[in-house]
């Protein structure tokens, strides 16, 4: 399967992050791309790494302009304050939730952090914005790749991006790249794109971009938010809004969940999908589900992603992957192989 593939990925790599109240190293590495590189180049798929069309106009269109010009100022703006800050990562000091005003940008750089995040587990460093930015081109070749004919294709990027929403960065993620797939898929005419997230954690993100309108349709399996990350977002009775009531579609599944259950789930998904007529896919494609992942209690094995990849070319949509989760690096590219693999088996080419 065509994949694109951003070098730029590197850039971003921040050191450690709060992890059950300890500072650990990042599980979201750079070596977690590097294995999906490897993987798809020992399995014989053709891996485009330049020339992507610049998103930026599509960024406007799923994220607010005034987050987009905080996170591509951001590290320059946290050295402004003190070059020795380049070798510190900078944390969020104050989250503008319920009576506090977010309509305001404070100056402090700390507090505008906080404006823009919902969590501080996403450490930001000096090539953040230029590697998930990097990513979103990438998004945009993929697209673009659909429109001129090709049946699927893989967007291997990182930093994910499935819980960055309108004007916010969280959950390791500072633009939705998967987004920004539906928006061109959108763009180039198709009238309704489905977004299946199958990450293990909800796609709170990409649901909050989406929540308002029929044009895209959200579907998304993943651990139960009483007790996993988001927490906050990803319950079965969230719909969707106003024109966007009734595409919107959250399969919330309890820790330890196998394959039997979470494959029943997927059915669930793939019917309302088909019954909504959409007309192309994105897949946001997080491996975490696997059983050997480090911060999360689904029970996939890779025969289970081989299927995951039959099953969705068996919908018979133009389909674009794009990478999100997935924490068992040694394992990540074989997972995301067996996926494509699975999907070209069944006549996906
Ligand atoms: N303090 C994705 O899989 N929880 N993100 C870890 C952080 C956050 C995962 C603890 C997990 C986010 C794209
Ligand atoms: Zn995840």
């Amino acid at each position: 399967m065509l994949s694109f593939f951003s070098l730029t990925h590197t850039e971003h790599a921040p050191s450690h992050e709060f992890f059950r109240g300890q500072l650990v190293p990042c599980h979201e590495t750079p070596a977690r791309a590097e294995q999906v590189h490897q993987a798809l180049q020992a399995a014989g798929h053709r891996i485009e790494t330049a020339g992507f069309p610049d998103s930026r106009a599509l960024l406007g269109q799923v994220h607010a302009e005034r987050y987009l010009r905080f996170l591509e100022g951001a590290w320059a703006d946290w050295l402004a304050r003190d070059p020795a800050n380049a070798a510190r990562q900078p944390w969020p000091s104050t989250w503008p939730v319920r009576t506090l005003r977010s309509d305001l940008e404070p100056r402090e750089f700390s507090a505008r952090l906080g404006l823009y995040s919902f969590d501080n587990g996403t450490p930001l460093s000096a090539g953040s914005w230029a590697a998930a930015k990097a990513g979103c081109d990438a998004a945009l070749a993929g697209a673009q790749a659909l429109a001129g004919g090709a049946r699927a294709a893989f967007v291997a990027s990182r930093p994910p991006g499935h819980h960055a929403g309108p004007d916010f960065m969280g959950g390791y993620c500072f633009l939705n790249q998967a987004a920004v797939a539906a928006q061109a898929l959108r763009a180039q005419g198709h009238a309704r794109v489905a977004v299946l997230d199958v990450d293990y954690h909800h796609g709170n993100g990409t649901q909050a971009i989406f929540y308002g309108r029929s044009d895209v349709f959200f579907a998304s399996l993943h651990g139960d938010p009483s007790t996993e990350y988001p927490f906050f977002l990803g319950h079965a009775d969230e719909e969707g809004e106003g024109e966007g009531r009734g595409f919107n579609l959250n399969l919330p599944l309890p820790a330890g969940t196998t394959a039997e259950f979470w494959f029943a789930a997927l059915e669930q998904a793939c019917a309302r999908l088909q019954a909504l007529n959409a007309s192309a896919l994105v897949v946001s494609l997080g491996l975490d589900t696997f059983e050997g992942d480090p911060i999360s209690k689904f029970k996939l094995a890779r025969a289970d992603f081989g299927r995951l990849g039959a099953r969705l070319a068996g919908l018979g949509l133009p389909t674009l992957f794009v990478l999100e989760g997935g924490y068992a690096t040694a394992d990540l590219g074989l997972n995301a192989v067996a996926v494509l693999d699975g999907f070209e088996r069944e006549g996906g080419r």
